[in-house]
């Protein structure tokens, strides 16, 4: 079925900041919708996120540029192409852009023309988005292994002004019954950590991503320290039923070669501030860490992997692989890291988000699809792709409207599959 036509506008993001939605219609009439996101904390090797820089609009940030580019020069392209071809239209697409990171036209124009099609296609051939990604892809997954929620519920770094160093702790559940007790059970923790943070006399505002902001935490390590008291408090076995996660987006703390660990007036060595994580993975139920050293610190990273391997834990890249499968194959020879995050708004593209998780896989990595800090919206893509591919875990925050969109259709699939679906649970670090 061919492309009729391609149309963009500018939306509100969770930020305030606008971002885009593209809206592309099939000849046959059938819609497909999608808009993307923009991270707070971005690597600097993701895809050009095309803002207006016109300083008399949302300060700088309005997204008429990028939409003026899917309208003008996108839609031109891709009108009358097969819409069922996704490789092919997003070849063309960044053929058209011309850069290795799609500065020319945006990485956010092209990812939102990319999943408009995905999402008519998908409509047009009556398949949820989940099934169409492993049909036009020809993935051969055929079982349904869920991810697991992994819930941000203490942040600070760029998300949260005055709380951490370290941008992101998380709640992990990883029962095996069903999709549904694990959000569950992660948010009754969450609620109870809450507790715990007014018993501390830290306030119970939240930041970015609906987690809490704690203002005047006394280090770095006491997060984890209510964490796991509120997974007790909830009658939960940590380790067992919910684990901990953590990512530091180092990169955002990593100045003239030291880490900057403000809340305890201290700068540390890349050796020195690996030393202080690998205390925490002794004494905590840790299941996975993100993002522990800077973006470029490959060295460092590959020895921070040894650490993490000694005691079982996936050590995922962020900032350092980007969704790009160039710097994946450089983290795989440089065995820097056991598994990968995943944000579509990093690369630009659902073909190449989809050939970096098949590269992950095929090295037995998981993946971990995510939401964005800054500029999130309500488009739930990343969930199918995450169904799509048997990821370990999504990351999303626990409240706020972009966030629980994301668990709601999680649930939504859960139900539509019944039977044939089964948590990821405790196999989160399986290939299937
Ligand atoms: C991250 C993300 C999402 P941002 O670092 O993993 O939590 O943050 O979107 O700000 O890069
Ligand atoms: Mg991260």
């Amino acid at each position: 079925m061919n492309i009729k036509s391609i149309h963009a506008y500018e939306i509100i993001s969770s930020g305030g900041t606008p971002s885009l939605e593209v809206k592309v219609e099939l000849n046959s009439g059938t819609v497909g919708i999608a808009s993307v996101p923009y991270g707070a904390s971005a690597g600097s090797f993701e895809a050009y996120v095309l803002f207006d820089g016109d300083k008399a609009r949302y300060k700088g940030k309005g997204m008429f540029k990028a939409v003026a580019n899917i309208n003008e020069k996108i839609a031109p392209e891709l009108v009358g192409q097969d819409a069922d071809d996704q490789r092919s239209i997003d070849g063309k697409m960044s053929i058209l852009d011309g850069t290795e990171n799609k500065s020319n036209l945006g990485g956010n124009a092209i990812l939102g023309a990319s999943l408009a099609v995905a999402h008519a296609t998908a409509n047009e051939h009556k398949l949820p988005l989940y099934q169409w990604i492993r049909k036009s892809f020809d993935l051969k997954i055929t079982d349904f292994r869920l991810p697991n929620p992994m819930i941000v519920s203490i942040e600070g770094g760029k998300h949260a002004d005055n709380s951490t160093d370290l941008q992101e702790y998380l709640l992990s559940p990883i029962g095996n019954i069903s999709v549904r007790e694990n959000i569950r059970m992660g948010i009754e923790t969450y609620f109870n950590l809450k507790e715990i943070l007014a018993e501390n006399n830290y306030s119970t505002n939240v930041g970015n991503e609906g987690a809490f902001a704690p203002d005047g935490i006394v280090n770095n390590e006491k997060p984890l320290q209510m964490m796991f008291e509120a997974i007790t408090r909830t009658g939960l076995t940590p380790g067992k039923d919910i684990g901990l996660s953590i990512d530091a987006a180092a990169n955002e703390f990593f100045k003239n070669d030291m880490y900057h660990l403000n809340v305890e007036n201290r700068q540390v060595s890349a050796p020195e501030l690996m030393t202080y994580f690998e205390t925490w993975l002794q004494k905590y139920p840790i299941l996975t860490v993100e993002d522990m050293l800077a973006e470029d610190a490959w060295a460092d990273w590959t020895i921070f992997n040894t650490i993490t391997q000694k005691y079982g834990i996936s050590n995922i890249g962020d900032d350092l692989t980007v969704t790009n499968t160039k710097r994946l194959q450089k983290a795989i020879d440089a065995k820097a890291i056991t598994a990968i995050l995943i944000k579509l708004n990093q690369i630009g593209t659902l073909t190449e988000t989809v050939d970096c998780c098949t590269l992950a896989r095929e090295h037995g990595m998981m993946t971990v699809p995510s939401h964005r800090g800054g500029g999130e919206t309500n488009d739930t893509s990343m969930v199918d792709l995450a169904v799509a591919l048997n990821s370990g875990f999504i990351k999303v925050g626990p409240t706020r409207g972009e966030r629980v969109s994301k668990y709601n259709r999680l649930l939504e699939i859960e139900r539509e599959l019944g039977d044939k679906a089964k948590p990821m649970g405790n196999a989160f670090n399986q290939i299937f």
